[in-house]
Parts: structure tokens; C-alpha cells; sequence
């Protein structure tokens, strides 16, 4: 088949787990086994840290139920020294490159094992052990900074290229315009991943621009892009694959656009009953990425009814006992928010220190 990829889209899996043989990505079992354990642990932490948030335990949660294919299916192709410059819906990137659930749960509480000391809004995971860096919340700044990282890997010729998630909003903002021209005319060797889920918070795509797709806007900055449904985890790996390829080798940055949808709201502060139907959320329900996974695996005789259920309760288990674990922690103490901006304390921070601690007492965590 002749794909025209600014507008046509690839997909290698079906809803009914049926897959194209001729283009079926050759990804060994371990690592598929992995990947679909990453996306159910995904969604089941969702579940469990919304709950969370209902309950008042932690502050804000920001989903990625729908959308687990995405970044697990694109991570899976990178090696341990390429770098990720995620936005906030890719807690399974971390988790594929061996990031625990455990620290992703300190990141929630914000506690004193957090990597970011409680300073960052929840959600925005980071961690240096897997190389994926702390995303910013003004939408689209990761881009320009993905690029950067590229560049610096290309001036100091290592091997390494960086891979950025962004949302459909996120190309109507000057850092992915800016990030996207750089990269195309130094060939940077960077993949940006577009996941167009249809919405910025409740903007639908076609009011965020009068182009008919996003991966046109490569076309522009002279790059290659792919279109994929990225409710497929073949087509997202495949097409991960091309690009990591492309960039290894000196060809430059591409730009995919995944075709997904978040089931659940745009963070827990969010209402979509506001702003779209019931019929719509049914549909995409039938496309479920993770359904879609193990139906594949089942094909491939990789998963049976008991083994699916065996992870499921394994994940399970392994969710609630991180989240009891993270919330028993201790907070950073009140004088850690002194820490970490200047080598030496200036005097008037030194001063506003000395009132906080007199005020709660050293060590304070607010318990
Ligand atoms: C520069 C900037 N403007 C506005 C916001 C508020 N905001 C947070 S998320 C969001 C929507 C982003 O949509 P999209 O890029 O499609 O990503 P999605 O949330 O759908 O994954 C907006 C407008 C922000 N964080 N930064």
C-alpha cells in the first residue's frame, strides 16, 4: 500500500488484535512482554492515583489512561544512553527504562525520597538514573530543550539522540516552531513525538489549527514525518524506529503524529463531560491501546486468560503497597526549600531561613 504520510496513517494492529505480517515490527518477546506490563501498570497507577487525589492524599494527578501506547511503544526503540524530554503523560517511559512506580509515587506525595523535593507540580516525572528529564509545565518548552540535548550530542559526536513527547496544543506554540527549524536546518538528531489526543484541555484540534494534519507542519521545516495510530503500538514502535534510525545515522530529526485519545479527563481538575459525548469516548474505548496489546500477545501465544490475569494481580499489588509506602514517607524538611539555588546562601535568603526554621522549628515537614 502507497501511504501518503502527511495524511494517510499507518497501522499495523487492528482493534480485533489482527495484525499485517509484512509490516509487523520484529521486537523480541521479553521486551514485548515488558511493554505491555508497563501499559497496564500505567493505567492501573492512573486509577489508583486518582483515587488518591479524590481522597485529598495528593494535590493534582494529570492521566495518560488511552495514550500508554504512545510513549511505551516509542521508548522501547531508544537505548539507555538516549535521552527523553517528556511532557506529563508519559509516566510509562519511565517505567520501561526501569524507573520504579515506588519514586513515581514519591513524585506524587512530593515527600523527602521525591527526586524534586517536593518542588515540581505532581506529575511531572523526572529521573537521571533512566535519563529522562524534568519536563516544565508552560506547554512545548521540552521541545527546544530535546533539540539542544541533540545538538550537544552531535557537537561532541556521541551516539545518542533525544526523543520529546508534546501534545496536539503544543505545536500552535512558538517553541515547537522554533524547535522544529532548528533541528530540520542543523539535522539534530531528535524525534518529535506528537501525540494528537484531539484536545488541548477542552480546545478540539480543529479549532487549534486549519491545518488538515499536524505532521504537515514537518513538511514546512523540511523534515520527515510519519502519521500512525497511536492507539497501535506496532505502527508507534515501527515508525519509532525509523526515526531513531534517521537520527543515528545523520539523517536528521523527524516528527510522528500519533493518532490516540485520553479516556479520562485532562487532570483531575478537568470536567470533559463539558465539552464532549459520551458516544465519543465509547468509540474510543474500542480502540483501547492495552485490550488491543494483548489481544495481539494472545495471537502470538505470549499471554493466555491466567497470565494477563496474573499480571494484572501482580501490578495490582505492587501499585497499592508503592502508594502506602510513598505516602508513610516523610515530607522534606522545611529548610530543604532554601536548598539548591545559590552555592553559598545570600543574606537576605539566609535571614528569610532562620525566620522560617524559628517559626516551625529545623526538620519541620508539616505533619
Ligand atoms: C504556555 C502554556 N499555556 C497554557 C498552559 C495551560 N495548559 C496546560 S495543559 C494545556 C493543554 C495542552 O494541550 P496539548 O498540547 O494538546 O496536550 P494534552 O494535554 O492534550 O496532552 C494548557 C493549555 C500551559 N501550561 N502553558
Amino acid at each position: 500500500m502507497e501511504l501518503r504520510k502527511e495524511t494517510g496513517m499507518l497501522q499495523i494492529l487492528d482493534i480485533e488484535g489482527n495484525f499485517r505480517k509484512e509490516l509487523e515490527p520484529d521486537i523480541p518477546e521479553e521486551l514485548l512482554l515488558r511493554m505491555y506490563r508497563t501499559m497496564a501498570t500505567v493505567r492501573k497507577f492512573e486509577e489508583i492515583s486518582m483515587g488518591l487525589q479524590r481522597q485529598g492524599r495528593i494535590g493534582f494527578y494529570i492521566g495518560a489512561a488511552g495514550q500508554e501506547a504512545c510513549s511505551v511503544g516509542s521508548t522501547a526503540v531508544l537505548g539507555r544512553d538516549d535521552w527523553i524530554f517528556p511532557a506529563y503523560r508519559e509516566p510509562g517511559a519511565l517505567l520501561l527504562r526501569g524507573e520504579t512506580v515506588l519514586q513515581l509515587f514519591h513524585q506524587l506525595f512530593g515527600n523527602s525520597l521525591d527526586y524534586n523535593k517536593g518542588r515540581q507540580m505532581p506529575n511531572h516525572f523526572n529521573s537521571r538514573k533512566v535519563n529522562v528529564v524534568t519536563p516544565s509545565s508552560p506547554i512545548a518548552t521540552q521541545i527546544p530543550h530535546a533539540v539542544g540535548m541533540a545538538m550537544a550530542a552531535r557537537i561532541m559526536k556521541r551516539k545518542d539522540v533525544a526523543l520529546t513527547f508534546f501534545g496536539d496544543g503544543a505545536t500552535s506554540e512558538n517553541d515547537f516552531h522554533s524547535g522544529m527549524n532548528f533541528a530540520g536546518v542543523f539535522k539534530a538528531p531528535v524525534i518529535f513525538l506528537c501525540q494528537n489526543n484531539g484536545y488541548a484541555i477542552s480546545l478540539p484540534t480543529r479549532r487549534q489549527t486549519a491545518a488538515e494534519t499536524l505532521v504537515q507542519k514537518a513538511v514546512a521545516y523540511g523534515i520527515p514525518g510519519e502519521r500512525v495510530d497511536g492507539n497501535d503500538i506496532l505502527a508507534v514502535y515501527s515508525a519509532s524506529a525509523r526515526a531513531v534510525e534517521r537520527a543515528r545515522s545523520g539523517g536528521g530529526p523527524t516528527m510522528i503524529e500519533a493518532i490516540t485519545y485520553r479516556l479520562g479527563p485532562h487532570s483531575s481538575s478537568d470536567d470533559p463531560t463539558k465539552y464532549r459525548d459520551k458516544e465519543e469516548v465509547e468509540e474510543w474505548k474500542r480502540k483501547d491501546p492495552i485490550r488491543r496489546m494483548a489481544l495481539y500477545l494472545r495471537r502470538k501465544g505470549l499471554m493466555d486468560e491466567r497470565s494477563e490475569k496474573k499480571i494484572g494481580d501482580e501490578i495490582d499489588s505492587e501499585i497499592r503497597a508503592a502508594a502506602k509506602k510513598a505516602e508513610g514517607t516523610p515530607r522534606p524538611p522545611v529548610e530543604s526549600i532554601f536548598e539548591n539555588v545559590y552555592s553559598e546562601m545570600t543574606w537576605n535568603l539566609r535571614e528569610e531561613m532562620e525566620e522560617t526554621v524559628q517559626r516551625y522549628g529545623a526538620g519541620y515537614t508539616g505533619k
